[in-house]
């Protein structure tokens, strides 16, 4: 028995074991003829702002939702269609993927949508959570929050974008390395309904909720219903809603290109000014 520290860690994973000395995998050879080959497992959305215990009762409805990275918009394994979402606050991206040391910059994710072309991504967190799910999540950070708006989420493969070591993962998920990953959603603040728009009845539907809370007791509490995620249903959350009332998601097609985006006759949420000014 000796002591072994395989170089294979990439750096950020630090594991010792002992074990007898064996050929130890290269990251290359890990990488390139693994089967299925490394790709990305969930995608979740977040607000910075959300209160932990809304996100626990988030996370404890479905086991595909995590009470750290927060709802779930793209899952690699089984059909997932997920309705327009309805909160007001979402500025986080969280990309979970195999039990690799993928690599990222903030420019790597792009976020666009027909209301406003360009997200501003203003920061990346990469986590290697071996010890616990045996994934790494990558966290962008968006300098504005999503707001009725069809979203397309895109990033590149490869040396200059999403890697390991330099090598790309499959990134379109059709099982063999290489190819961006892309994703679609659609975000309107107090859609409660996810039905794309946001209808009068849907601003009475909040106001008879008002003051329902998320802890300790979660009775009749909604989690569409908390439009800031606060834990907690009140004034703020029916601001936003009448703030958007008759608000609808654009109805052109997904831009193929942030640069193709033609922003007429679009009218941008006001709902984050409403989550800055209010008290
Ligand atoms: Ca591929
Ligand atoms: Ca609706
Ligand atoms: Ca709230």
């Amino acid at each position: 028995m000796q002591f072994v520290n395989p170089p294979m860690t990439g750096g950020r994973r630090r594991r010792t074991s002992f074990r007898t000395p064996a050929p130890v995998e290269a990251l290359e050879a890990r990488v390139l003829f693994s089967q299925p080959p490394p790709t990305v497992f969930n995608v979740f959305v977040a607000g910075t702002a959300w209160a932990q215990p809304f996100k626990d009762y988030m996370a404890s409805q479905s086991p595909r939702r995590s009470a750290e990275f927060g709802f779930t918009v793209f899952r690699r394994h089984g059909e997932y269609p997920v309705r327009t979402l309805p909160w007001a606050n979402l500025n986080e991206i969280t990309v979970e993927f195999s039990d690799y040391p993928v690599s990222a910059d903030a420019d790597d994710l792009t976020v666009s949508g027909l209301t406003v072309p360009d997200y501003p991504v203003t920061g990346v967190r990469i986590r290697n959570n071996t010890a616990t799910t045996g994934r790494t999540t990558i966290t962008w950070t968006l300098g504005r929050p999503l707001g009725n708006d069809r979203i397309r989420l895109h990033f590149k493969v490869g040396p200059d974008g999403v890697n390991i070591g330099g090598y790309p993962i499959d990134g379109d998920g059709d099982g063999t390395l290489g190819g961006d990953f892309t994703h679609r959603f659609d975000v309107l603040a107090g859609d409660v309904d996810g039905g794309s728009d946001v209808s009068p009845a849907e601003f009475v539907f909040i106001r008879r909720q008002l003051f329902r809370v998320v802890s300790p007791l979660p009775y009749l509490y909604d989690i569409r219903s908390d439009l800031d995620g606060s834990g907690r249903i009140d004034s703020r959350d029916l601001l936003v809603v009448r703030r958007n009332t008759y608000a609808h998601l654009p109805y052109d097609p997904p831009p193929a290109t942030a640069n193709l985006f033609s922003a007429s006759g679009i009218r941008e949420s006001p709902v984050s000014d409403v989550l800055a000014g209010a008290s």
